[in-house]
């Protein structure tokens, strides 16, 4: 290439390998293991790529606004995206249409796409703003966009095993280099494939034949003057972290180029050896910059945050350790011994607060993160008193359901839902009822129907009127089977039909459940009944540091603002016991949380924000529904499997009561479902 990033600062410094050199700090193991993205890896380099104001963006590449004019994002009275040139005028999310306006005259205010009754697809319309008792918003531009960026990194990375992305939400991607870095090192320098001194893979590795990187435009965290790292840092030569690192910022570098150039969209990035640190460092620069954060710098950057700012930290989880500790600030929590931590979170917590606080995070970046339910949702106001209406609104539901699951590959029979809930939500009462969805009714009329079925099961429950929050959900994807199988393949057969129609037949008792619990939100219930003590330990359940447990992309990005939601949850929290907000609002709405009548809450299973403590309540209450029928399913099928493995070998179900599940209401099945969650899953305990 013409201009190597690489330079040599002295022409005649001793050439790799030879004598008197000092060697690296990795090892040849060290650097084969990239190869195979293995974790531990010192040399592992991952990257975060978030778009800057990714509503507001797309609204300007739409109707291709110049990049300089103030433009906000609406969601009737309320902002969701305000970009740069706005917010120069102190324009955020927390301030309303007229606010902002005072703030700036000349700002362009761009109302979502909405679905209205009677139309067959979304729409931007110039009078959404004022039909929020009988419009929906539709996210799909923003879902759109978000996809043909994937598309876009996906095609500019190498494929196969040198590629491994994750969406971590509707405008996030997490790229893990380290396999495609490791191949480009074997090609730039000789010295780095070997052989081994004396056939040792725990050999030191040469070091680099190089002295000083040319960042370019990166950001690069400094290493501050005071620690002992920080005070020879600088001075030290670069090492393969350093390299592997600046060989990942130009890839970055390239990938955002990608993007502005193909879709006229900037991002920021962060670039480091984990996803704890990089999703730091691409919010600690913007818009259109990315930070590198070296190995070497990593304390100094780690130290002048809050720790509730970092991922997992954030939500009540942090908020009950700055509790504990009385600080939330990392550079005081650094001080405490891990025994300390130990005992006041348990072992694995104290741990792994101590690692999270030193930068440390082994989390894997997930390429396979795939949408696992849809939920459609309207918060009624005024409520809704009739059938009629109700139905009007179960038809959107499905129309906009159904056009996300065509995105999805539904119709190429990629992957298909096999289950349909519909939430009810009438005063302090809730009540839900699910059932299979079978092939043939895969369409939106189809799931119209399931969905009206569903909706005459609840109205035979009695005084269901006034009604203040319907939601409709499809939960239970499976993949397609490519080629010729065709729609049998998602005929739901066997074990599965069965659970199915028992967990319908379970609804009945989980309405009891809600109703009695309705006082207070569901994770607060769940962390009170939990009981038998344990305080904080109670609550920080274990986690799994390989599983990203954010409830995935898109579809964790709930939207608010007039009752609306607009959520896929996808995985189940790993984070059980209660749940907690993976990460902060941004500061603009956590402001906005104690000012303005939008943004106020934030669920803490998901980063739904709603609008009020009512509505926060129905969205947990349908999260409470969701684990009731979830749990519910796992069981019976479990008791299914038991059973029929009972048939064949009888010490199996001698040792776990058999099918005794199936009869039982959600609370007592609980606790036997949880033997063997699925991947990525695990159940929130109950009393
Ligand atoms: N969003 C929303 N409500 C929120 C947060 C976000 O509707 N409370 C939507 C609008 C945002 C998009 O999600 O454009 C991405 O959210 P980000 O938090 O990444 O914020 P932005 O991309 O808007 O801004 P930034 O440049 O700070 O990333
Ligand atoms: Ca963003
Ligand atoms: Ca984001």
């Amino acid at each position: 290439m013409s201009s190597s990033p690489f330079r040599n600062r002295y022409r005649d410094s001793p050439p790799a390998g030879a004598p008197g050199r000092k060697r690296s700090q990795f090892t040849y193991r060290h650097f084969n293991q990239m190869a195979s993205y293995n974790p531990s890896c010192p040399l592992r380099v991952i990257a975060h790529l978030d778009l800057d104001c990714f509503y507001a963006q797309v609204e300007m590449v739409r109707l291709r606004i110049p990049e300089d004019k103030p433009l906000a994002v609406q969601q009737w009275q309320g902002l969701i995206a305000v970009n740069y040139p706005a917010r120069a005028f102190n324009i955020g999310r927390h301030c309303t249409v007229t606010e902002a306006r005072k703030l700036c005259p000349g700002l362009i205010a761009q109302h979502v796409a909405t679905w209205r009754e009677g139309d067959d697809k979304w729409a931007y319309r110039d009078d959404a703003a004022e039909h929020i008792a009988t419009d929906k918003v539709s996210l799909d531009p923003y879902r759109l966009e978000s996809r043909k960026i994937m598309t876009i990194i996906k095609e500019h990375l190498p494929s196969g095993n040198l590629q491994k992305v994750e969406k971590a939400s509707i405008d996030e991607v997490f790229l893990d280099l380290t396999a495609h870095v490791h191949a480009v090192m074997m090609e730039r320098f000789a010295e780095l494939k070997g052989p081994e001194p004396y056939g040792d893979v725990n050999e030191e590795l040469p070091m680099p034949g190089v002295t000083a990187l040319d960042w370019k435009a990166d950001a690069l965290v400094d290493l501050g003057g005071g620690d002992e790292e920080g005070a020879d840092g600088e001075f030290d030569d670069p090492d393969w972290d350093d390299v592997a690192l600046l060989v990942a910022s130009e890839i970055v570098r390239n990938v955002r180029g990608v993007i502005r150039e193909k879709l006229g969209y900037t991002c920021s990035a962060g670039v480091s050896r984990n996803k704890l640190l990089s999703k730091l460092g691409s919010a600690y620069k913007k818009p259109n910059q990315q930070t590198v954060i070296r190995n070497r710098a990593v304390r100094h950057f780690l130290s002048g945050f809050k720790f509730t700012k970092i991922r997992n930290l954030g939500g009540k989880l942090g908020e009950l350790v700055a509790q504990a500790f009385e600080t939330e600030a990392v550079s005081d929590l650094l001080k405490v011994p891990i025994e300390q931590l130990k005992l006041k979170l348990g072992h694995e917590n104290g741990v792994w607060i101590y690692e999270t606080l030193r930068g440390i995070d082994t989390s894997e970046v997930n390429s396979g993160t795939q949408i696992k339910s849809m939920l459609s949702a309207k918060s009624f106001r005024p409520d809704i008193n009739n059938a009629e209406q109700a139905t009007k609104w179960l038809r959107i539901f499905a129309a906009d359901i159904f056009a996300r699951l065509v995105e999805e590959g539904v119709l190429e029979h990629k992957r298909r839902p096999k289950t349909i809930n519909l939430y009810h939500r009438h005063g302090n009462q809730t009540r839900s009822r699910s059932g299979p969805i079978p092939a043939r009714t895969l369409n939106e009329e189809g799931l119209f129907e399931l969905a009206k079925n569903l909706f005459r099961q609840i109205t035979q429950e009695g005084n269901i009127w006034p009604c203040s929050n319907l939601s409709l959900s499809v939960a239970g994807f499976e993949e397609g089977v490519s080629g010729n199988m065709g729609i049998d393949a998602f005929l739901v057969k066997g074990d599965e039909a069965r659970a199915l129609r028992s967990s319908e037949s379970a609804r009945t008792s989980s309405k009891e459940v809600d109703v009695s619990t309705r006082q207070q939100p569901a994770a607060k219930r769940r962390r009170i009944d939990g009981g038998g003590g344990g305080g904080i330990q109670r609550f920080l359940t274990k986690r799994e540091p390989s599983q990203d447990t954010r409830p995935a992309p898109e579809d964790d990005l709930v939207r608010k603002n007039g009752g609306e939601t607009t959520l896929g949850t996808s995985k189940t929290y790993v984070a059980s016991g209660a749940g907690w907000s993976e990460e902060p609002l941004p500061e603009e709405a956590q402001a906005g949380s104690r000012r303005s009548p939008i943004m106020t809450h934030a669920c803490s299973r998901c980063d739904a924000n709603l609008e009020s403590t009512e509505e926060l309540q129905s969205h947990l209450d349908w999260h409470f529904a969701k684990d009731l029928q979830e749990e519910e399913r796992v069981s019976q099928a479990f008791a299914n499997r038991q059973a029929s493995a009972a048939a064949s070998n009888p010490r199996v179900g001698s040792q776990k009561g058999s099918a005794s599940a199936s009869a039982s209401g959600p609370k007592k099945s609980t606790g036997k479902a949880k033997k063997k969650p699925e991947r990525g899953q695990s159940k929130l305990k109950f009393g």
